[in-house]
């Protein structure tokens, strides 16, 4: 296999198991070599729990970092962003893509910024229209049903039908997005699932659910799904294997209360590997 180097762009959340600190450790331990930009630096993620945090917005480093790849002539096969810091990051990132890549690489967009209806601590509607246009320029957008509906400004529902999906995959589609995997798709109680167009085909894969809810979650899929194309799957292939992986992680992590920032990726990354290269 090739050997392939992606930049994530990202935040740093120092405790917590989230963003770069989850892709990293992911991605690298499926043979590829994982270079990051921090978005910024935070003592922990920003979910309640934790309390009062720290946060550093490193907006003002990421001009002189891309300077000085460029200088360099330092290139990218993949280019994965996840949590920014605020809406000029939406800019940078569409300069990285613009002249960091190699040819062919994709440009992976999860617009990590809400669940459950809401978006997270800090973020407002005009950054989800700044994280809307940065989805519009991606090969790949992650969003779950949260994220998409404040990027089309459209009624967010807990309880939906078919319809509803395939409307809100349509029109991020229509958006400029090139290919979509909606996470977190659930139609009953007992299972949820992704549901994903790849060059214009729909496609639902659905798992048993299990009902609570985990910080990071949604890193731990996206950084499994990127960890899987780079190794060679399709899109479809690789959205599976990520939500068999991400399922898991939360499964192992489901009943250890003092776990509730997050879920232990880290002991299942041989089952990832597995599912990507086999036994
Ligand atoms: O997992 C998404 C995420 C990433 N980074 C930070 C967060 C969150 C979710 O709350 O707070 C800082």
């Amino acid at each position: 296999m090739e050997y392939k180097r992606i930049l994530s762009v990202q935040d740093i959340s120092c405790v917590g198991q989230c963003s770069l600190t989850v892709a990293l450790p992911i991605i690298s331990s499926c043979g590829v070599e994982t270079s990051i930009l921090p978005s910024a630096v935070l003592s922990t993620h920003t979910a309640p729990g934790f309390g009062k945090f720290t946060f550093r917005d490193l907006t003002d480093d990421l001009d002189s970092i891309v300077s000085h790849w460029q200088e360099k002539d330092i290139k990218f096969d993949a280019l994965y962003t996840g949590y920014l810091g605020n809406d000029k990051q939406v800019d940078i990132i569409i300069k990285i893509k613009e002249t960091l890549l190699n040819k062919d690489a994709l440009f992976i967009c999860d617009p990590a910024m809400g669940d459950n209806g809401k978006l997270y601590a800090g973020f407002d509607t005009a950054f989800a229209k700044n994280m809307a246009r940065l989805c519009s320029k991606a090969d790949i957008i992650l969003p779950n049903i949260t994220e998409a509906s404040f990027m089309l400004g459209c009624e967010y529902k807990e309880k939906y039908d078919v319809e509803y999906i395939q409307s809100i995959a349509k029109s991020l589609i229509e958006m400029g997005a090139k290919n979509v995997v909606l996470t977190g798709i659930s139609f009953d109680d007992e299972s949820t699932g992704v549901f994903t167009v790849v060059n214009g085909k729909e496609n639902y894969f659905k798992h048993p659910k299990i009902n609570i809810y985990r910080h990071g979650t949604g890193d731990v899929y996206s950084s499994a799904f990127t960890a899987s194309l780079m190794n060679g799957k399709g899109i479809e292939d690789a959205a599976k294997i990520a939500a068999l992986f991400t399922y898991k992680c939360i499964d192992i992590s489901k009943d250890d209360l003092n776990h509730w920032y997050g879920v232990k990726f880290e002991q299942e990354i041989g089952y990832l590997r597995e599912l990507i290269f086999g036994k």
